[in-house]
């Protein structure tokens, strides 16, 4: 009997490392797919940093557990009172200390594989300007005339994070981009605090108010179909596998998030869009194209009446 709480802690801590342990086998219980060029590098960092967490994890449970087990209360037994044991902190501070500056250095290369190669915007980047706001993503894209216009000077494709045009095409919560090819988001918040976070991208980065702050990303491979509604015939940019008649997706893989990883109140957790990363630049395009269709007929003013 006074073995049973170090055999509950046992038994608990044994389920959590089996569920630990299957949930890289388990469809959506590890980390999504990753589609991001530099994802190898962010992924190394989280494993490496996993295991030896992990190692230190299992290690004090198994000491704390074996502890519970052998020396439950027992008639006439006292335990000793223990002032500290300097040798004993000096160690437990110097090793998580030395652990920590050598990730510190380990963390640097892919910082820096990141961060230098942030793109100079020309006619090859596309842009983005990310509205983080209370609650939901607002993604502005250059028109088409305007993605010509930098064709022709690549100069002008400069002033695209500070400058909105009058023709600029605004989606909510839709991030459309295209394979293998790099996106410079000029990410900026209306109101309060919040991130940008694109798991499948590798990508999170807070957003502050006052601030316009740049991030890249590419992906490396596509999860957008163009489709046709069978009954309605109207042209549809969907997720692979989506079935327009149900409503069902059949490859939920395909389904790429875009979510808000910082608390901004209370409908922070409803902040969700998602990503369409199309085969190519014309698909892209051809997307584009449509959304600024719909955008004219949204803003479009009846007629005045003549006189
Ligand atoms: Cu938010």
């Amino acid at each position: 009997v006074h073995k049973f709480w170090g055999l509950v802690f046992g038994v608990v801590m044994l389920a959590a490392l089996g569920l630990f342990a299957v949930a890289p086998l388990v469809p959506g219980w590890w980390l999504p797919r990753n589609v991001a060029s530099y994802g190898g590098e962010v992924d190394f960092l989280f494993y490496l940093i996993l295991a030896i967490t992990g190692f230190f994890f299992v290690l004090t449970e198994a000491i704390l557990v074996w502890n519970i087990f052998q020396y439950p209360a027992r008639e006439g037994r006292k335990s000793p009172f223990v002032h500290g044991s300097h040798r004993l902190e000096v160690l437990w501070t110097l090793v998580p200390g030395v652990i920590l500056f050598l990730l510190a250095l380990v963390q640097v290369p892919g910082w820096l594989y990141i961060k230098d190669r942030m793109p100079v915007p020309d006619q090859t980047v596309q842009q983005v300007g990310v509205i983080a706001h209370q609650w939901q993503w607002t993604f502005r894209y250059p028109s088409p005339q305007r993605m010509a216009s930098w064709e022709r000077d690549p100069e002008l494709a400069r002033d695209f994070g500070r400058s909105p045009h009058l023709d600029d095409i605004y989606v909510e919560n839709e991030l459309h981009l295209w394979t293998n090819n790099k996106v410079l988001v000029h990410l900026s918040t209306r109101d309060v605090l919040h991130s940008l976070f694109i798991p499948n991208l590798r990508v999170k980065q807070d957003a502050l108010p006052g601030k316009t702050i740049p991030v890249w990303f590419d992906a490396i491979d596509h999860n957008t179909e163009l489709i046709r509604h069978p009954r309605t015939g109207r042209e549809m940019w969907v997720e692979i596998g989506y079935d327009p008649e149900t409503g069902e997706f059949k490859q939920p893989d395909m389904i790429w998030e875009v979510a808000c990883a910082e608390y901004c109140g209370t409908r922070h957790s409803l902040m969700r869009g998602k990503v369409y990363v199309h085969p190519s630049k014309s698909d892209f395009l051809k997307w584009l194209r449509h959304a600024q269709a719909e955008q004219q007929q949204r803003t479009a003013r009846p007629a005045e009446p003549k006189n």
